[in-house]
């Protein structure tokens, strides 16, 4: 029979008991063995071995050729970089320093977007940490290193099970002189929704306080109005706020006025107005093209007073032109990303760019042999996360058409294949551009087009052209993202939303035209901090908070993988995605100075009740695991 102890006891719990209570209950002091983390760790191995992860078919590991990383690096020889011109300076001074360089800077996205957009979030911390000494000592030039924010907030807990606020604590360590960059969607902080005020103020002072001090703060329909309370946290931080404007359209396109220069023009203005330390522009989908861009910068340059800072996606293949012409129209920063991680839906290649501008004044002060021993690490790194490519292989410059953002591409084709539409991909992106015009043509990127997104899955699927949605609307079940965009739940669009369309989707129900933020009960933190305590039955990170707030689904099932598994964010990433191969061992260093030798010795046939045995050598040890095979 199942022995009770103290605390599970009823009597106890009740505080009905006497001192012969404890004579008399001997299941009182028989407490569950907790497993180990050995044993934990080789439950993950094997159940990976088994059965392979969510979102992977399962297939043998790989041979993966050996990695290659730059030798004899480690903090102490890191020089003095941009991050101590900030600490020193302050945001303002880092501001006039950037202008008064005279060869562009660069910001390397290898740690967030590259990733983002070649391999679907994907890139494990452990990964990244590796690299993080040699980059940080072999590009002290560097204006920025973006790693943090974006799609890898939510992708580390639901996919990589690994906390996103260690991984920017112990990248900070490593790299203690570079700036550190992060994608902020204003009110939608790393999520796809408005969330309270209150709780935007916390994740920005506690990102801070880890060690961001970059925000590119963005709003998907380039509302300003939307974009203050995050600008506003930035600044009582003392860390830069770079406000991104999100170029949309075409501005060589005369016969498309809504996004002319004009409109630029004045965004920038406000955003200067509104706080911004660093005027970005985020070509979040690629459209600028080299003479939009030097109009566009040189305009931005007589405009406003900040430097500013490009970021682009290199589908259209014409992304090194561009950042010419950019460059030769003054802009003052542009992202970049190590070359194997480079092109297509990626940032353009530093080493490209850095040959391109070979015999001007503004060619980037870098060790370019450097970049290129990084980037061999990163060529190696790549191969483990091959699942993740989208199979694009040379430049699209259907982008011009569909302007589809690079992050989202690869995602939104997964999406089409899942309900069945892989083989209508085509009509999907053409649907895409469609339902932008249906919705009064507007700003694409993290959560807008996902909206978009949604509304053109939905329309291919259900065989709907835009004459359909007009006639008989009045019973169609739009998508939620579709509902919440016109209902205002994201924000205002430029110039409004199309009121027809607008009316037939919300049925009579009404929209606002405030902020969504000024509506949101603020988060009640006390409150927040008891709850999660009692659920996870442990003192409670200000850090856990914020993701139980932002996240709380993700954060739980993530909180319950670590229960039952432990901190897998110690496997290397080949054992993480396919487990191991028969007679292979691996070494584990589970904290510093601790590591264990683990080999995979034989796995049983399958029981009868679909469990398999799997053997292992612990540290020399036999050891055995049960698993159900879920095949
Ligand atoms: C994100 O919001 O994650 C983006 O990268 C948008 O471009
Ligand atoms: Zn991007």
């Amino acid at each position: 029979p199942f022995l009770e102890n103290v605390i599970q006891h009823p009597n106890f719990l009740s505080g009905e008991y006497n001192t012969t209570f404890i004579d008399e209950t001997p299941g009182l002091f028989v407490f569950p063995k907790r497993k180990d983390r050995g044993t934990k760790m080789l439950s993950y191995i094997g159940h990976t071995t088994v059965n392979g992860i969510e979102g992977m078919q399962k297939k043998e590991k790989p041979n993966f050729s050996e990695l290659v990383i730059p030798k004899g690096y480690s903090q102490a020889s890191t020089g003095k970089g941009t991050k101590q011109i900030l600490d020193e300076q302050g945001p303002e001074g880092l501001a006039k320093w950037m202008k008064e360089q005279k060869e562009v800077l660069l910001t390397d996205t290898t740690f967030r977007d590259a990733h983002q957009s070649l391999l679907a979030t994907r890139v494990r911390t452990k990964d990244l940490l590796q690299i993080a000494e040699p980059t940080a000592a072999l590009l002290p030039n560097l204006f920025s290193v973006e790693m943090w924010g974006g799609a890898t907030f939510d992708v580390s807990y639901r996919f990589l099970k690994e906390d996103p606020w260690d991984r920017l604590l112990k990248l900070r360590e490593k790299m203690p002189n570079l700036l550190f960059q992060m994608l902020l969607r204003a009110s939608n902080a790393v999520g796809y929704k408005n969330y309270p005020d209150n709780l935007i103020n916390e994740f920005v002072a506690k990102s801070a306080n880890a060690g961001i001090d970059v925000f590119r703060v963005f709003d998907s329909l380039n509302w300003v109005e939307g974009m203050k309370p995050a600008i506003e946290a930035v600044r009582e931080t003392d860390k830069i706020a770079e406000a991104a404007m999100c170029y949309t359209g075409n501005i060589l396109d005369k016969g498309r006025s809504k996004y002319d220069l004009t409109y630029y023009k004045n965004l920038a203005k406000e955003l200067e107005s509104a706080g911004a330390h660093i005027l970005g522009i985020k070509d979040m989908a690629g459209l600028l093209k080299p003479e939009a861009a030097y109009q566009l910068i040189s305009t931005l340059k007589e405009s406003v007073d900040l430097p500013i800072h490009l970021h682009t996606h290199d589908t259209s293949g014409n992304g090194t032109f561009m950042y010419a012409r950019a460059i030769e129209a003054g802009v003052d920063a542009v992202d970049v990303a190590a070359g194997s991680m480079a092109g297509l839906t990626s940032q353009p290649s530093a080493q490209s760019l850095y040959h391109a501008l070979e015999g001007t004044s503004r060619q980037p002060n870098l060790d370019i042999e450097a970049y290129e021993s990084l980037s061999q690490y990163w060529e190696g790194i790549r191969d483990f996360y091959q699942d993740f490519e989208s199979g694009m292989k040379s430049p699209h410059t259907e982008i011009y058409e569909h302007e589809m953002p690079g992050g989202q591409y690869s995602n939104l084709k997964q999406q089409a294949k899942a309900v069945g539409l892989e083989d209508r991909w085509n009509e999907v992106k053409t649907m895409f551009r469609q339902v932008n015009d249906m919705f009064g043509d507007v700003v694409k990127v993290t959560p807008s087009s996902k909206v978009i997104g949604d509304m053109a899955l939905f329309m291919v699927q259900n065989n709907l052209t835009e004459e359909e949605i007009y006639e008989r609307g009045e019973s169609i079940d739009f998508p939620e993202s579709v509902i919440e965009f016109a209902k205002g739940d994201i924000g205002q669009p430029y110039q409004g939303f199309p009121k027809k369309l607008q009316d037939i989707i919300l049925k009579g129900r009404k929209a606002i035209e405030v902020r969504p933020g000024e509506l949101l009960e603020p988060v009640d933190f006390s409150k927040l901090k008891e709850e999660l305590f009692n659920k996870l039955g442990r003192q409670v990170t200000s850090f856990d908070m914020i993701s139980y707030a932002l996240y709380p689904k993700v954060f739980m099932d993530y909180y319950t993988f670590y229960e039952k598994y432990g901190n897998m964010s110690v496997l290397n990433t080949p054992t993480f995605f396919y487990g191991m191969n028969l007679g292979e061992e691996i070494e584990v260093e589970i904290e510093q100075g601790k590591t264990l030798i683990v080999k995979l010795v034989s796995i049983s046939e399958a029981q009868e009740d679909g469990t398999r045995v799997v053997y292992f050598e612990l540290n020399g040890q036999a050891r055995e695991i049960v698993v159900k095979d879920e095949n």
